[in-house]
């Protein structure tokens, strides 16, 4: 029997794992079972333990985006296949990645045609963040970001319930102007409008059929290229009850001091001590907390992984991620035990397969 892929695409901080875990809870209501594949162009990563927290067969692809690393993507879904006999696969891909139709989507659909069905591709575009105005000026980033609302054959327009009405209309607008052809979902979280439509579509037998979309790579990798990008893991010791939702906002403040908000791509926490847990995010100037575990107080053994994407040289968001743990841990008469980082660029993309 074939497993069905559904690919969740759509820049940093969007709400893609968000909804992948949010589609996957509703799907195991309906008895089907559901498994996760994760991505990044580094290691350590929130989103692998957030999802395994949630209690769902977890698979990564590390060191580089689906499209660069398919012979990875595709043992990922094999194994997920034999660990869990999943009905679907949930794979979200790189923030900052795009092309998907060419070098994911089409390879499945041509060369393992008896082993899996691939679900139409989702793009998830954050309703606070795209401006008219900036997806016309094409900046390298804007390129990118168009380019995945263009190669969506399902758009979702996360977190409505931060924008008004009037905004959600334009933003439909632009998206359609920009792809006439997809389905459109404005969806939310918090309230979970759009969610049973876009479970609905993931669980049909709709599969992808849409061609892909030309793309300059030059000004693809240059997009990538202005990122800085930071993965690192800190352990601390918590002597006695400490409210860990407290420590992590710090950290989240003094770090986003350092930058000016829009260049906040996407920075995540995820800290797990003995007795709680937690993921707190920041998206420009935004905010969240998502709870995992127990209550905001947290003790003993503490591991903090952070995640973040910023425009940035890699070298100074080190600097600036490290100063911000350390004198937030300081402040609250803390320090850590052991670091284990890294910082970088993300590379050119070079796909393994780009078909027409
Ligand atoms: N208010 C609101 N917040 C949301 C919604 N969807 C996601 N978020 C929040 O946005 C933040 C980023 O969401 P993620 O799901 O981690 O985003 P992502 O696209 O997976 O990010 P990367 O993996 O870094 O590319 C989290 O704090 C979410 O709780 C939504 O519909 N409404
Ligand atoms: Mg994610």
């Amino acid at each position: 029997m074939k497993t069905r892929i559904a690919i969740i695409g759509g820049f940093l901080g969007a709400g893609k794992t968000t909804l992948a875990t949010r589609i996957g809870s509703e799907l195991k209501k309906q008895d089907k079972a559901v498994a996760i594949i994760t991505n990044d162009q580094g290691e350590v990563l929130v989103d692998t333990q957030f999802s395994k927290s949630l209690g769902f067969d977890v698979s990564e692809v590390l060191r580089g985006c689906f499209c660069c690393k398919f012979p990875d993507f595709l043992r990922s879904a094999r194994t997920l296949v034999s660990s869990s006999r999943p009905d679907i696969i949930l794979a979200e891909p790189v923030g900052s990645c795009t092309d998907l139709l060419a070098t994911v989507v089409a390879p499945l659909k041509a060369i393992y045609p008896n082993e899996f069905e691939v679900a139409p591709l989702i793009i998830v575009v954050d309703s606070t963040r795209l401006l008219s105005d900036a997806v016309a000026s094409e900046t390298p980033g804007d390129y990118l970001r168009k380019h995945q609302i263009e190669e969506g054959e399902i758009v979702v327009i996360s977190k409505t319930d931060m924008i008004p009405h009037e905004r959600l209309e334009e933003m439909r607008e632009i998206i359609h102007r920009i792809n006439p052809t997809a389905t459109i979902v404005p969806y939310s979280s918090i309230s979970g409008t759009g969610l049973a439509e876009i479970v609905q579509s993931v669980s049909s037998d709709r599969t992808s059929s849409n061609r892909p979309i030309e793309i300059d790579y030059d000004v693809y990798a240059a997009a990538e290229a202005e990122l800085g990008w930071y993965n690192g893991r800190y352990e601390v010791v918590l002597p006695n009850k400490r409210d860990t939702y407290d420590i992590a906002m710090r950290i989240l403040r003094e770090l986003s001091s350092k930058y000016e908000t829009d260049d906040v791509a996407h920075v995540k926490l995820m800290l797990v001590s003995e007795s709680n847990a937690l993921k707190v995010s920041l998206v420009c100037q935004n905010v969240n907390i998502d709870g995992v575990k127990g209550s905001r107080y947290g003790s003993g053994k503490c591991y903090l992984t952070i995640n973040a994407r910023v425009i940035s040289s890699p070298d100074r968001l080190r600097i600036a991620v490290r100063e911000a743990v350390a004198s937030s841990l300081t402040h609250f008469d803390l320090r850590e035990e052991s670091i284990e980082d890294d910082s970088f660029s993300p590379s050119r993309p070079r796909p393994t397969y780009k078909m027409g």
